[in-house]
């Protein structure tokens, strides 16, 4: 095993990490009946929407339509309102001159500093930028970054590339903004901790956000259609991929993993991540909790803090005042590890390929910006695939813990080779859900050329 890479920035929340066990089927169980009541309530509502709004469109009428102004006329200046965006959205061109928490000269966007009354200042921000309030409480800015400098791994600047482009096709498909960030916002947070303080500035550049998802950079989306289950989360404030019972009473630091996580833009989070950034190597507590952890997390690798098995301590110490606001999910891929992954992709690809064969409107045409309807449609035939290891679903998040596409570093259990194909085969597999929609698509998983589709004449 090889010791963490500390000069692969924002790489890899635990770098080593081991696979941690994940067979809890029938926590599943439980969960998944819930879950596909709930998938089967929007597939509902979403059809009878979508029945409701088809009715023959007019495509000439609709095309060149006489109201549209020649462009010199709109540049013209004119009396901002910022309510006027709220029938056609969010309305980019104008700031409230009324005073908000931006105005205030106390404003600091650094961990070390807390922001107070948080959520009132938020809703103060929204209630003064009103075009941004609709939608606000489901609004998901996803957040992901890598170091400041060129990768050593000769391939790894292309991997980020490939990792980054995945996660914009993901927002664009589903209408979130994405940030990257490749600046050390805080000098001694680098590594693992370097995303605590990108997490805490990016709370307050986007109060219009309710939810703030951090995506490692060695992650990607294997399932470009399937959406978080927010509804589900609703009484939380944080989301990690876990399993309690592996933190609890087993005291494993791969009980849960912290590279891929979504947090609440709200005063809790600004709390937590405060207190979670108290174990980083910016304090003069560093050591002290690389003790702390390691006796606490008998099979944690390397002695220094790492945020991880922070984040697991607080949950096993801090029960009342931080876990019951931890949402531990364990039902599907919030993340998985790419090792038990990768071999499935193959069979999953041959599953959706028949499920398409047996239904026409899968195979339908369509533009990009309708892809989450597809997604509806698909999911009347996951019903018998499961969710998670075992499952023939496409695997949401496939996470190469312990491979650093950046670095070129990885866990000894495996070659490098693997790792690459690894990324090679999920990123493709991820990229011919994009590029279908555009006609295209890789012949198979390890192949970088494309044939047209041939969409209503199966090969
Ligand atoms: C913000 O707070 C941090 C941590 O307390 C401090 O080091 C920094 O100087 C502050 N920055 C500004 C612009 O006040
Ligand atoms: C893929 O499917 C084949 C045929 O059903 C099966 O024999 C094989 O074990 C599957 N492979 C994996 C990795 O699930
Ligand atoms: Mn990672």
């Amino acid at each position: 095993m090889v010791s963490p890479d500390h000069s692969g920035h924002y790489e890899s929340s635990s770098p080593m990490a081991k696979p941690s066990l994940r067979n809890k089927a029938s926590l599943w169980i439980s969960d998944g009946i819930l879950f596909l009541g709930g998938a089967f309530i929007a597939i509902l509502l979403i059809w009878s929407l979508w029945s409701i709004a088809s009715p023959s469109p007019n495509p000439t009428s609709d095309f060149l339509r006489p109201e549209l102004k020649p462009r010199e006329k709109e540049v013209m200046p004119r009396v901002i309102n910022c309510a006027e965006g709220e029938a056609h959205g969010a309305n980019l061109r104008c700031d409230s001159p009324e005073r908000t928490f931006y105005d205030s000269p106390e404003l600091n966007y650094s961990i070390g500093s807390p922001v107070m009354d948080w959520d009132e200042k938020r809703r103060c921000w929204l209630r003064k930028n009103p075009s941004f309030a609709p939608g606000a409480s489901e609004r998901i800015l996803m957040l992901t970054g890598s170091q400041p400098s060129a990768c050593k791994n000769p391939i790894g600047d292309h991997l980020l590339l490939r990792f980054f482009k995945n996660k914009v096709d993901y927002s664009r498909i589903h209408g979130y903004d994405i940030f990257y960030n490749n600046a050390l916002l805080h000098p001694n947070m680098g590594s693992y901790w370097a995303k605590l303080p990108v997490v805490r500035a990016a709370m307050m550049a986007h109060p219009e956000a309710e939810w703030i998802w951090w995506v490692d950079s060695d992650a990607l989306f294997t399932d470009m259609e399937f959406k978080l289950p927010l509804e589900r989360y609703k009484d939380h404030n944080l989301v990690v991929h876990g399993w309690a019972h592996l933190i609890n009473e087993q005291h494993s630091w791969t009980g849960l993993n912290a590279g891929v996580f979504l947090i609440r833009n709200c005063q809790w989070s600004m709390d937590f991540m405060e207190t979670w950034a108290k174990m980083g190597p910016q304090t003069p507590e560093y050591e002290k909790w690389g003790s702390i952890l390691r006796s606490t997390f008998a099979d944690k690798a390397f002695p220094e803090s790492d945020d991880q098995t922070g984040l697991a301590y607080l949950i096993y110490k801090e029960k009342e005042k931080w876990a019951d606001r931890i949402y531990l999910e364990s039902e599907y891929y919030f993340e998985g590890y790419w090792e038990e992954i990768v071999r499935t992709l193959d069979n999953i690809t041959e599953r959706y390929l028949e499920i398409e064969k047996k239904d026409e409107k899968l195979r339908r045409r369509h533009a990009e910006k309708v892809s989450e309807q597809y997604g509806a449609f698909r999911e009347e035939h996951l019903g018998a695939a499961g969710y998670g290891l075992g499952s023939w679903r496409r695997p949401f998040i496939t996470h190469f813990t312990g491979c650093q596409p950046c670095s070129g570093n990885h866990n000894q259990m495996y070659s490098g080779e693997s790792c690459w194909d690894g990324m090679t085969k999920a990123l493709n597999f991820a990229d011919n859900q994009v590029l279908r929609t555009y006609g295209f698509m890789h012949p198979h998983l390890l192949d970088p050329s494309v044939n047209a589709v041939p969409f209503d004449h199966p090969a």
